[in-house]
């Protein structure tokens, strides 16, 4: 097997010996990688004399830290092997897991490791796990890749592909999804496998700072690479028409809303019943009316049979729906009480705040709580 493996190193004092003496075992037995090439980006720490003790790594160093991608590139550059295996200093996705990436070697110019496809292999806290997936959301959302998750540090890769990792320019945490951008463009075959996870934030050299830098790489590579094209916007209308469909019906619904609203006070004969410490009148019979019509039955509808296409009849759902509804109805009371009685904000401003509120998570509670397709 012709596979060489690259590790990059920054500050990795605490990890990096343990991770190689793992890999070395691992290798004597299996025989898979041809040579382990360490890159110490510029590390302050001990991770150079530790590095220099270990045999039968290849170790290329430099003084100033440059960042992972241009670490890695390093790295590739050097290596002599018809593949490429990179992989974390930690080892979160442990070495043994490059056997799940074996069998596709012929079949793919590169096989990359993914934390979105079986969750039940992701070990690492609730809070960096969501923020990696609205990472790799925003990352689809402006380069269209269709991958769940460009962002792990495991990847295997060929020698054509190995010639586009060298053109990347990013330095920072960015180089994957350039990586992955350029070689899709180019036609290259790409396969995502689920790989275990396992991982202690408080060892992570990302930081919440990190984050937000990594997010303006991808703007200005986007600005550069694809832009407010003609063909983006179309793309985004067809990857989320789900999310435009549901605007469509929420907005078309809530105008009905008032439209027949006014239309029943004018046709209703006049009512007035009185209860003693309530008196019912027109408007209120109207309008609960008007409610059942508009919001319980046809918002129902036209979201169950258009925007989330669940056409069987299943039960549960309406009543999930009405769940839902009332749920929405007295969070929203909540949330305008709120405004209104503690920031003292003018009732226009309250309900407008209290409305995004339920709008905002009313889409997922649609998709995965009320329509949900299991
Ligand atoms: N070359 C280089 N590698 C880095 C840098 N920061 C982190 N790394 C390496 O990138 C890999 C992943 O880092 P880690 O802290 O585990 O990130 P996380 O798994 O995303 O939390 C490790 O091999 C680190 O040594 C850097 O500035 N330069
Ligand atoms: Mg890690």
């Amino acid at each position: 097997m012709q596979i060489s493996l690259i590790i990059p190193a920054y500050n990795e004092e605490k990890r990096i010996s343990e991770t190689l003496v793992k890999i070395l075992e691992f290798n004597k037995k299996e025989q898979i990688f041809s040579e382990i090439i360490v890159v110490n980006d510029g590390s302050k720490d001990a991770t150079l004399e530790i590095l220099n003790k270990i045999p039968s790594i290849r170790i290329i160093s430099y003084l100033i830290n440059k960042g992972k991608g241009e670490a890695l590139r390093q790295g590739v550059k050097k290596a002599k092997s018809e593949w490429i295996y990179i992989c974390d200093a930690d080892l979160s996705s442990p070495i043994e897991e490059i056997q799940k990436f074996l069998p596709y070697l012929n079949t793919y110019d590169c096989v990359i490791g993914s934390r979105g496809l079986d969750a039940k292999l992701e070990k690492r806290s609730k809070i960096r796990s969501l923020t990696g997936k609205f990472g790799n959301f925003l990352i689809d959302f402006f380069l269209d890749l269709g991958i769940k998750d460009t962002q792990c540090g495991f990847k295997l890769f060929n020698k054509k592909a190995k010639d586009v990792f060298l053109q990347t320019q990013i330095n920072s945490w960015g180089y994957d999804f350039e990586f992955l951008f350029q070689i899709k463009k180019q036609g290259f075959l790409i396969k995502e496998i689920p790989v275990a996870w396992i991982a202690e934030d408080t060892f992570s050299k990302v930081s919440w700072k990190s984050y937000f830098e990594t997010f303006w790489v991808l703007i200005k590579f986007w600005r550069k690479n694809i832009g407010f094209s003609k063909q983006f916007i179309l793309s985004i209308f067809s990857r989320y028409s789900e999310f435009f469909r549901y605007l469509i019906v929420g907005t078309l619904t809530n105008v009905l809303n008032i439209l027949v609203f006014l239309l029943l006070i004018k046709v209703l004969p006049a009512i007035e019943v009185n209860l003693g410490f309530f008196d019912i009148k027109t408007y209120h019979v109207a309008d609960t009316v008007n409610y059942l019509l508009t919001i319980v039955t046809l918002n129902f509808l036209l979201h169950k049979f258009w925007t989330f296409k669940s056409n069987k009849p299943k039960p549960g759902e309406f009543g999930r729906y009405l769940v839902l509804l009332v749920f929405n109805h007295f969070t929203a009371l909540g949330i305008l009480t709120f405004f209104v009685e503690i920031t003292k904000l003018s009732f226009i401003v309250s309900k407008v705040i209290s409305l995004l509120f339920v709008i905002s998570w009313n889409f997922f509670a649609l998709k995965l709580f009320v329509y949900r397709k299991r």
